[in-house]
């Protein structure tokens, strides 16, 4: 799922300008026929029209793009609820909706008080009314409107995670070498740097081994303080809690990451608590053969990497599938 396509939420002071710069112009330039107080009457009628029209179109399409957690896959779902004041964001989709609400009704009383009207001065005078009662509307939803314009950049980091695959996540600490590993997985080009939390969004990639699809996430580099958590750093203890079937623990022997290997060591065995875990060994260059020894059952070669990942998809097909089977006979007369 995408959500980098929400556009940006606008300041009511620009939805209101942009609006009634519009519909005054429109109506403007149209002419009209009859009487001059008909010709009036008809105009400014049409700027109540297009202006109540035009905002309310706004706010609805506002409102649409947002997503509906109900609707979504358990996993975004999820992440809403961890990543936003979640209750705010409903009530502030709301406000809009109650917003759209109050300008058909004033669109509806103006057009009424205006039909009747027939005084020539009347006409711009109730437009002006109008306009102002619809600006205070909008105005009172202005904080609203700026909480889900924060709620969108949120929403913009959320990783782009294709359901049903089976999916693997490389997890440690930071700067341990996690993107450099995608890239070479998934041959993705994921930004890569000398310095911790060079990712700050989940980087997805995919390999194809034997015909098999295989999603491989990489996720932010984290400290694994749950008190402390920023979103981001959430949001890859998410991922790893709901759509991880294995761990690639990256393990920097080097320590060039700047962290100590006990550290390491203790996020690793606080991660094999949590899912199957495979443990890589990055930096292969900067180690010694005994270094490496110490650690027989890692892998330091992505190639051999593979082939496993590509083993436990196989096997993990098996088993779905006998379970299916087995459900299937039960089910048997
Ligand atoms: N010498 C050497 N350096 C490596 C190797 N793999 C990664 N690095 C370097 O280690 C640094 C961190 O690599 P990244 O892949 O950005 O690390 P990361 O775990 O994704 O870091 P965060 O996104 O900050 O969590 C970069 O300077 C890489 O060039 C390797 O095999 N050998
Ligand atoms: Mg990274």
């Amino acid at each position: 799922m995408n959500f980098q396509t929400i556009p940006p939420v606008p300041l009511a002071k620009e939805l209101l300008n942009a609006t009634f710069r519009k519909s005054r112009e429109r109506a403007n330039v149209k002419k009209f026929s009859g009487e001059l107080w008909q010709r009036l009457q008809k105009r400014e009628l049409l700027k109540v029209d297009m202006a109540a029209g035009n905002l309310k179109e706004r706010l609805e399409r506002l409102v649409e793009r947002f997503p509906v957690a109900s609707q979504l896959p358990s996993f975004y779902a999820t992440l809403l609820k961890v990543t936003l004041d979640f209750p705010l964001f409903r009530k502030s989709l709301g406000a809009l909706r109650w917003a759209s609400l109050q300008i058909t009704v004033l669109q509806k009383h103006y057009v009424r008080k205006m039909s009747r009207e027939r005084n020539l001065k009347g006409f711009q005078g109730l437009t002006k009314e109008f306009y102002g009662r619809v600006s205070s509307v909008i105005k009172q939803v202005d904080p609203q409107l700026k909480e889900l314009e924060a709620a969108r950049k949120i929403l913009r980091t959320y990783p782009d995670i294709k359901e049903g695959l089976f999916t693997v996540c490389l997890y440690g600490f930071p700067n341990v070498g996690k993107t450099t590993l995608l890239n070479l997985l998934a041959k993705t080009k994921a930004k890569t740097a000398a310095y911790a939390f060079t990712t700050l969004t989940i980087n997805s990639g995919f390999m194809t081994l034997d015909g098999k699809t295989i999603q491989v996430l990489d996720v932010p580099g984290t400290l694994a303080r749950p008190d402390k958590m920023n979103p981001i750093e959430q949001q890859a203890e998410l991922v790893v809690q709901e759509l991880a079937d294995v761990i690639v623990f990256v393990l920097d022997l080097s320590e060039q990451c700047g962290y100590s290997l006990a550290r390491q060591e203790q996020l690793l065995a606080k991660a094999e608590k949590r899912k199957s875990v495979l443990l890589y060994v990055s930096k292969k260059d900067l180690l010694h053969k005994e270094q490496l020894a110490l650690y027989p059952h890692a892998y330091s070669e992505p190639e051999e990497l593979k082939q496993e990942i590509l083993r436990r998809a196989e096997q993990k097909e098996r088993d779905e599938k006998k379970s299916e089977e087995a459900i299937t006979e039960k089910d048997a007369p």
